[in-house]
């Protein structure tokens, strides 16, 4: 098989062939584990379809965040691209309740600026901010110039604490940290554990409290999950972090459980509150009908309530019936389809799942940052070694903080992880792939072309950069992040939704039918050199 995946790559120079070659793997599930390369810096000039530090930290994990300011410190382009173009959802959720996601602050950082130093100017801005907005929260995402000439935004933000009694992280999430988004997601988990978590005193009013990590309400998608939840008597606590808030987020420490969702951005906080807070976290797909009653089962299996656990099958029995006619129509349409998708660092196995209910293989999955625990499960991480990159951010280390105890002993987490409640563990996506599937690490444009003509999926997901080459080629493309506006796509109804797009799409693949008339005609005429 992986003479197949070398044929693919044969355009490449000796060089690039062996770096690229162990970021694609052809799935074999022998006896040696399937493995890949992953978290190491991007080829120059290959074109990789990943963002940067300061995208992870301020547009992905800080920047849904209703009620906090989130200022751009740099010059106004990266404040400018970041402003709206990822569709993290938000209102306010009561009367007065702050909701500064349609604004872009930033502090436009000039010539003048870079050469003397950009502090006074943050300061100033954040005493406008101040006197317009008085939000509680205040969040600084530094872009690449303010580490290279120094500006100490940690003191900034330690100052406005002092001087307006709120909460300001200062965040060093310049655009070159790391190799990836990812560095950003791990910059922002550490400010939110050290200046938010643990701030409230607010405790759950019912029962079965629970935060949701790692999931940023695009086109919805938290609106529906937090829907289906409420119904069974859930309470949610906090969302990391769509449509989220400072208010909420401050009171995470007291829930019961926390659900992930996005495992690769959001890991490190999961984790750090087991170990502070004692509180389990439990890996969670709400994206696919079947991932999704299987999630809401893990939950009760958790509580471990009678009461909890038939509420649950209700809810998922009702649930079913409104979808079924919708879901059996879209199946019929779609059966025996075959994808390829390449998203950031989770979708690509969370929407696997979603095809699966409607009969569709996916094929070919790749991501573009995610580490090697996304793909091969969080046992592979004491293999992981350390690079250069990954030693530059910064890991914190808590303890446990007096008067929080442990939900379950050691043995009882155990025995419901052999039951198969995913409990502090996630397994990745290869597992849920089957032999011959193609996993690609950092993918380019170069490698889908090559991929897409030869294994020639009906449909591939991809990103804003890639999605109109795939689709001027003939093949059905749908954009994963923003879901071309369409959405929300989790839970039950959101199922029905995606169905129906991808059913539009499938069928209506105008692409495919048009001849470019270069193909029938020639477009220049003319000679070159003097000759014909
Ligand atoms: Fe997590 Fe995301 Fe993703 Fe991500 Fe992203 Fe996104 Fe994504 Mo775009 S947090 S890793 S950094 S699920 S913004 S909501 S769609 S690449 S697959
Ligand atoms: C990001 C955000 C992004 C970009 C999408 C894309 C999103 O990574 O900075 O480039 O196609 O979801 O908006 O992933």
């Amino acid at each position: 098989m992986a003479k197949e995946r070398d044929e693919l790559l044969d355009k490449y120079s000796v060089r690039v062939f062996k770096n690229r070659k162990s970021h694609i793997t052809q799935l074999e599930f022998s006896d040696a584990p399937d493995e890949i390369a992953a978290n190491t810096r991007a080829i120059p000039g290959i074109v990789t379809a990943r963002g940067c530090c300061y995208a992870g930290c301020k547009g992905v994990v800080v920047g849904p965040m209703k009620d906090a300011v989130v200022i751009t410190h740099g010059p106004i382009g990266c404040a400018f691209y970041s402003w709206g173009t990822r569709r993290n959802k938000a209102k306010s959720s009561y009367e007065g309740e702050p909701n500064f996601i349609p604004y872009s602050f930033c502090t436009d950082m000039r010539a003048p600026d870079i050469v003397f130093g950009g502090e006074k100017k943050l300061e100033a801005g954040i005493d406008e901010i101040m006197q317009m907005f008085s939000p509680k929260c205040i969040f600084i995402c530094s872009t690449c110039p303010i580490g290279l000439i120094g500006d100490d935004v940690q003191a900034v933000a330690r100052r406005v604490e002092e001087k307006y009694g709120i909460t300001a992280v200062g965040y060093s999430c310049e655009g070159y940290k790391g190799v990836s988004q990812s560095a950003g997601h791990h910059i922002a988990n550490n400010g939110l554990m050290r200046y938010v978590i643990g701030k409230g005193e607010k405790a759950p009013k019912t029962k079965y409290s629970i935060n949701i990590l790692g999931e940023y309400n695009i086109g919805g998608d938290g609106w529906e999950q937090e829907r289906v939840l409420k119904k069974i008597g859930y309470e949610v606590v906090s969302v990391f972090t769509g449509d989220g808030s400072y208010e909420t987020m401050k009171n995470a420490h007291l829930a019961d459980l926390n659900l992930v969702m996005c495992h690769r951005s959001i890991n490190y906080i999961a984790e750090m509150m087991k170990t502070k807070y004692g509180i389990d976290w439990l890996k969670v797909n709400f994206i696919g009908v079947g991932a999704t009653c299987k999630s809401l089962r893990m939950m009760a299996e958790y509580f471990n309530d009678p009461e909890l656990t038939k509420r649950t099958e209700e809810v998922i029995a009702e649930e079913l019936a409104e979808i079924q006619e919708d879901m059996e129509y879209y199946k019929s349409k779609l059966k025996g389809k075959t994808a390829g998708i390449f998203v950031g660092g989770s979708r690509s196995h969370h929407y696997q799942l979603l095809l699966k209910d409607f009969g569709i293989d996916t094929t070919i999955a790749g991501y573009e940052f995610a580490h090697r625990d996304d793909y091969e499960g969080r046992e592979i991480i004491p293999q992981i070694k350390a690079d250069a990159d990954s030693k530059n951010i910064e890991e914190i280390t808590v303890e446990r903080e007096e008067g929080y105890k442990d939900r379950y002993t050691e043995e009882e987490l155990a025995g419901m992880r052999a039951a198969g409640v995913e409990l502090d563990t996630y397994g990745g996506m290869i597992r849920d792939m089957k032999k011959g599937h193609i996993v690609v690490d950092d993918y380019n444009m170069f490698e889908t072309d090559q991929l897409i003509e030869k294994y020639k999926p009906d449909i591939f997901f991809s990103g804003i950069k890639d999605k109109y080459a795939i689709q001027h080629g003939g093949v059905v493309s749908r954009q994963m992040h923003s879901y071309d506006y369409s959405g929300p796509y989790a839970g039950f109804r959101g199922a029905v939704i995606f169905g129906r797009d991808i059913t539009m799409s499938l069928y209506t693949n105008a692409w495919a039918l048009v001849t470019p008339p270069w193909k029938t005609a020639p477009m220049l005429e003319g000679s070159l050199g003097g000759g014909k």
